[in-house]
């Protein structure tokens, strides 16, 4: 009988739409929950891709074994649609951004469908729906109250092309992350999420969670936590100047300062024309306020600055009046923005100083050449030298010595600082969720009260961004121009968006319960499903979504919403899918792999096989089309076993039993595992054993059961043609009786004189002696061994016997 792979997929997902067969429950208490999640996608004009369908598979897999292991699981499925492509389709196309999505939408259920995901299709969420929004405003509001969310002036990232600003994650090497161009840097009121108040808990919360170590290092590397002190310098012209040091111990080396362009007290000396060259130092303010972050602290950059002329600061341990510069590489938005420079142990003062001609002051006793101790300074067992009462201890001793100095003299104190920075929420774009805020004349900002979300987005002609760098929607002044909800006056509403990180960033918990109208999700839904069991994304969410996620969801837990402090218990990653010789993916390469197509060439259950057994989970691995032809000819193979075969007996056969036993545990612990590349070589070999002993009816249920998260709709398929009753993802996992996983009997080749002349079985645990006996016992080699003398045998355990024979 034929595969026929398009009629039996198509047959298997209706019957699993009509009848909502992976639809779950709220509550259900007879079985342990399992709430397994996948990223939800971007739909993109493109559709779906090779990229999504690895973790998407991935995670079906480890959701359908769940629910056979008899967990009540949650696997949902939606889309995260607000954002700048479809605004930017939208715009060059003349549609409007909502039937994008909707279009795009549809086109990606349609894929998801085909590839026979068992996601529960009544929890599907949509980030611009407004019954989803609202909630998203909702969250917002309660930030706001909090006094999580506020609106300041300061640089931003603002990329040129997309006429938009981007958060720091979004600018890579100084370009924007979506389209390339040349970022600057641009002052501008921003509405901003103070995550540095979480800063230490989302480390510290870090070990208690079962997430990948280099995920647990990323996120902490991002927090970016440091330890020094605070230093008060005085400025000549009387002005404090507060520097951070994570090396309050170098004090005595401290031989020059450096002040970040934008620093105030830069401004506040040219505005009382302290400065005697002034020009020169507004000219680099000005080169310096282009740059981006990145730029500016790129390493071997070759460093920049001017000294200011008619002020100097004031070194607090020894008296001496120092030189001031403004350099690019003191960044306005880290620590105080103001530094002290060591150069004898600071490699970015070292060459600014080589270059500027400032004083070098060795204070940890290096060797040979100061350079040097630049680097053996960093080692915490240095001694310090020329620095007075610290001379003689180690760097490790001088810091809490000195620190306690600073103290005593009240011009310091130690001080913890962090890279986070507080999250930029504000984009100047149509596609996103509107803030709901409203500035007064007379009351300031206020809140949109609660009961007036979901505030939706209004109906714009053009969704072209103004060259002002306003938002599109602060064109609609019927919008624009509301009441105070405060006072009643006269007042304008924020026409900012949220950015698209807003969100994904509590996606998950609104699958608990989608529908709800008065609250983001009910108590009792939130209890029985929180947290995540099993949350797969890719890498380069670590940062951004996973950690904007973490935050908002502590903030939740804080004000009583949610009832666990982190939302995700298990995080894993997946690597790319690269295109056939190893290269990305890409339009432009050519080289893009559309899943339509391999399933309608070979089915979606060899593109599912294929793409979990393209090599290790966790790491990249290259598109092969002969691979995927391998993948359709082991389904092939068992399909033909399954059809063109008697099978009869319930019980796994004798000769087979064993290898069930392994193969059952084989792929058990390696679904568990993401190992799903070795779970698949398991079965493989498992049907090459059932071709060669034959197979029972038993035996070819234990493997349908566990080929069917694989492979689901042939599995059904063959299930129902056996007659065994039921769906097969609904069945019982198989279980493994760990005794019977080792054979009775071992198979072994008899070689003479290096060729292999017979077969022979015997028991798994006989000697050694007793199996060459065996060999020469069976009747082709006795035969062999007449008149012969046995002058040398090697046994292989379990493989082989090979004997020497010399007359
Ligand atoms: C003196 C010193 C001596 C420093 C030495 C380092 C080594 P992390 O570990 O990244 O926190 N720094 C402080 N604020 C800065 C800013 N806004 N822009 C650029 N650099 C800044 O680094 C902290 C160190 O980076 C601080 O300690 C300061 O230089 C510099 F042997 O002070 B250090
Ligand atoms: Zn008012």
């Amino acid at each position: 009988m034929k595969y026929d792979f398009t009629a039996i997929e198509k047959k298997w997902q209706t019957k699993w739409k009509d009848e909502k067969t992976f639809a779950c429950q709220t509550g259900e208490q007879d079985k342990p929950k399992f709430y397994g999640l996948v990223e939800f996608p971007y739909p993109s004009g493109n559709g779906l891709h090779v990229g999504h369908a690895r973790p998407y598979t991935a995670m079906d897999v480890v959701a359908r074994k769940k629910r056979m292991d008899g967990y009540n699981v949650l696997f949902p499925i939606g889309y995260d649609a607000f954002g700048l492509p479809t605004e930017n389709f939208a715009i060059k196309n003349h549609i409007h951004p909502a039937k994008v999505t909707h279009d795009n939408i549809a086109n990606f259920s349609k894929q998801l469908h085909m590839l026979g995901y068992s996601f529960d299709w009544d929890r599907v969420v949509n980030t611009t729906d407004p019954g989803y929004y609202k909630w998203t405003q909702w969250i917002f509001l309660q930030l706001y109250k909090h006094g999580l969310a506020y609106k300041t002036t300061m640089p931003v990232n603002w990329c040129t092309s997309c006429k938009c600003v981007l958060a720091n994650e979004e600018v890579v090497e100084g370009v924007c992350e979506r389209c390339g161009s040349p970022v600057i840097r641009k002052e501008k009121s921003q509405w901003m999420l103070k995550i540095t108040a979480y800063a230490q808990r989302l480390i510290d919360d870090l070990d208690d969670l079962d997430f990948i170590e280099r995920v647990k290092i990323q996120q902490k590397n991002w927090i970016g936590r440091s330890t020094g002190a605070e230093v008060t310098f005085k400025a000549t012209t009387g002005e404090d100047i507060v520097v951070y040091t994570t090396r309050p111990d170098t004090l005595f080396g401290a031989t020059y300062m450096v002040l970040s362009p934008e620093h105030a007290l830069v401004k506040q000396w040219l505005d009382a024309g302290k400065l005697a060259n002034a020009d020169e130092v507004v000219a680099y303010q000005k080169v310096a306020a282009s740059k981006s972050d990145l730029e500016r602290t790129e390493l071997n950059k070759e460093k920049t600055g001017v000294e200011l002329s008619g002020v100097k600061g004031i070194n607090p341990v020894n008296g001496k009046e120092i030189p001031i510069f403004i350099s690019d590489y003191v960044l306005s938005t880290y620590g105080t923005g103001a530094i002290m420079a060591v150069p004898a142990h600071d490699d970015r003062d070292w060459e600014f100083a080589k270059k500027f001609g400032c004083e070098i002051i060795e204070v940890v006793a290096g060797g040979e050449d100061v350079q040097k101790a630049a680097f053996t300074a960093k080692d915490d067992t240095g001694i310090l030298v020329n620095s007075d009462f610290l001379n003689g201890l180690t760097v490790k001793e001088a810091i809490p010595v000195i620190t306690k100095w600073l103290e005593e003299q009240k011009i310091g104190h130690a001080q913890v600082n962090y890279k986070l920075r507080d999250w930029v929420f504000s984009r100047q774009r149509y596609w996103g969720e509107p803030i709901p805020m409203v500035l007064c004349e007379k009351c300031g900002w206020q809140p949109l009260p609660e009961d007036q979300l979901p505030l939706l987005l209004p109906e714009v002609e053009s969704y072209e961004p103004t060259d002002d760098g306003e938002s599109p929607i602060s064109k609609m002044t019927d919008w624009v121009n509301t009441t105070c909800p405060c006072c009643g006056g006269p007042a304008k509403r924020e026409t900012d968006t949220m950015p698209q990180w807003a969100g994904s960033s509590w996606y998950f918990l609104r699958y608990m319960d989608p529908h709800n109208d008065k609250a983001l999700a009910s108590p009792e839904a939130l209890n029985y499903w929180s947290p995540v069991d099993w949350y797969n994304g890719g890498m380069e969410h670590t940062t951004l979504h996973l950690l904007y996620s973490r935050f908002w969801h502590k903030f939740l837990y804080d004000i009583g919403v949610v009832p666990t402090k982190e939302p995700y218990h298990k995080r894993t990653s997946h690597g790319m899918i690269l295109g056939e010789g190893g290269e990305k993916m890409s339009k432009s390469r050519g080289n893009v792999v559309n899943p339509n197509d391999i399933i309608e060439q070979y089915g979606a259950d060899t593109m599912r096989t294929y793409i979990m057994f393209i090599g290790d989970f966790e790491k990249a691995a290259a598109w092969s089309a002969n691979g995927v032809k391998g993948c359709k000819r082991f389904l092939d193979r068992v399909w033909n076993l399954a059809t063109d075969q008697e099978h009869t007996g319930d019980e796994y056969s004798k000769v087979n039993e064993a290898a069930v036993h392994k193969a059952i545990k084989k792929v058990s612990e390696d679904i568990e595992a993401m190992k799903f590349n070795t779970a698949i070589a398991t079965l493989m070999a498992l049907v090459n054993d059932f071709y060669a002993n034959g197979a029972s009816r038993g035996d070819m249920k234990a493997l349908l059961l566990m080929l069917s998260p694989f492979a689901p709709h042939m599995c059904e398929e063959l299930w129902e043609m056996a007659g065994y009753g039921g769906q097969v993802c609904l069945q019982p996992w198989p279980e493994y009786d760990e005794s019977k996983t080792v054979a009775a009997t071992a198979k072994m080749a008899v070689q003479v004189s290096g060729k292999v002349r017979a077969n022979i079985e015997v028991p798994a645990d006989a000697a050694d002696a007793d199996i060459v006996s065996a060999a020469l016992a069976e009747p082709k080699i006795a035969k062999l061994a007449e008149g012969m003398e046995l002058v040398k045998s090697i046994v292989v355990r379990g493989k082989l016997v090979s004997l020497i024979l010399k007359p």
